[in-house]
C-alpha cells in the first residue's frame, strides 16, 4: 500500500491531489529530526526518498526503519546540491517535492506545491518565504548579507525572464520529475536552486510561487557559511543569466 491510499492532502473540493508525488528529503546528521519529518511528510505522498549526505549519526538507520514507502539513497558527497540532482533520478513518481529534513519545513504545505503541477498550471512551484514569512531570514549581521545577495539574484532573474517572483531560493519546492532531470544540473551545493529556477525559465517551462512559511531549525546548525559559497552564488547566477 502507499501512503497516498491513507492520504489526508485533498483540496477545497475534496479532491485527492497527491497521487505520483515522490517526496525528496536531503539529510546529513538529522537523527533528531528525520525521523518526524517522515512521519508527518508520509501522509502527502505516495514515497518518500531521503537522500543521505553520508551522515555519522543515525540519520540513514532511522530513514531505515520505516520500511516500505521510504528509500534512502546516498549522495556523492558533493553537498546538498548533489543529493537534490540524486533525488530526482531516484524518483519513482512524475512529481517531486523537496523538504528539508531539520524542521524548516511543514509537511502540510505539501499539496499547496503540487496543486499547480497536477492541474497542468505550472512545472516548478517553490515555496515563496517572501509571501509565508521565514524565521531564518532576519536578526543578523549575516542573514542581512544574505537577504541582499538573495535579492539581487531574484530581482535580476525577474528582469531577465519577465517573472515576478518573490523567492528563487528556497528549498521547499515541487517541480516535474522529468523536468528536474531534463534541466542538467551541474551545481553541488545550495546554488543547485537557483540554477533550478534559473534553468527553468532558460527553457521555458513555467514557473510559479506558493506562499510557505520557513521555521527555525528545530536543532543544531545550518551548515550554510556565506564566507565559503558567496562567490558560488554570484558566479553561478552571471554564468546561468546568459
Ligand atoms: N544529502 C545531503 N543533505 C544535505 C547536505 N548538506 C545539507 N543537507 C541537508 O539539506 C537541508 C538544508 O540544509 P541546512 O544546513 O539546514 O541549510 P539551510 O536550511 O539553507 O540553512 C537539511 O535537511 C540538511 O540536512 C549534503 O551534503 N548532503
Ligand atoms: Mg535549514
Amino acid at each position: 500500500m502507499s501512503f497516498s491510499d491513507q492520504a489526508v492532502g485533498v483540496d477545497k473540493r475534496g479532491n485527492a491531489l497527491l497521487r505520483g508525488v515522490t517526496a525528496i528529503i536531503p539529510a546529513r546528521n538529522e537523527e533528531r529530526c528525520i525521523g518526524e519529518i517522515i512521519e508527518r511528510t508520509r501522509p502527502f505522498c505516495d514515497e518518500i526518498v531521503v537522500v543521505d549526505g553520508h551522515s555519522t549519526d543515525r540519520t540513514a538507520e532511522i530513514a531505515r526503519g520505516f520500511g516500505d514507502g521510504v528509500r534512502v539513497v546516498t549522495d556523492n558527497g558533493k553537498g546538498k546540491g548533489d543529493a537534490v540532482r540524486v533525488g530526482a533520478f531516484a524518483a519513482r513518481y512524475e512529481t517531486v517535492v523537496y523538504l528539508d529534513a531539520d524542521g524548516s519545513h511543514d509537511p502540510k504545505d505539501i499539496p499547496a506545491l503540487v496543486e499547480p503541477i497536477k492541474k497542468g498550471e505550472a512545472d516548478l512551484v517553490i515555496g515563496s518565504r517572501g509571501r509565508g514569512g521565514s524565521d531564518e531570514l532576519h536578526g543578523d549581521v549575516e542573514k542581512l548579507l544574505r537577504m541582499i545577495g538573495s535579492d539581487v539574484i531574484l530581482i535580476g532573474i525577474n528582469l531577465r525572464w519577465k517573472q515576478s517572483l518573490t523567492d528563487s531560493q528556497n528549498g521547499f519546492r515541487a517541480i516535474r520529475t522529468e523536468v528536474m532531470r531534463s534541466l542538467d544540473t551541474k551545481e553541488n551545493i545550495t546554488t543547485i536552486e537557483q540554477e533550478m529556477t534559473m534553468k527553468a525559465l532558460k527553457k521555458g517551462f513555467r514557473v510559479s510561487e506558493t506562499p510557505t512559511h520557513e521555521y527555525a531549525r528545530k536543532y543544531g546548525e545550518s551548515t550554510i557559511r556565506l564566507r565559503r559559497v558567496w562567490f558560488r552564488y554570484i558566479y553561478s547566477f552571471l554564468k546561468y543569466l546568459i
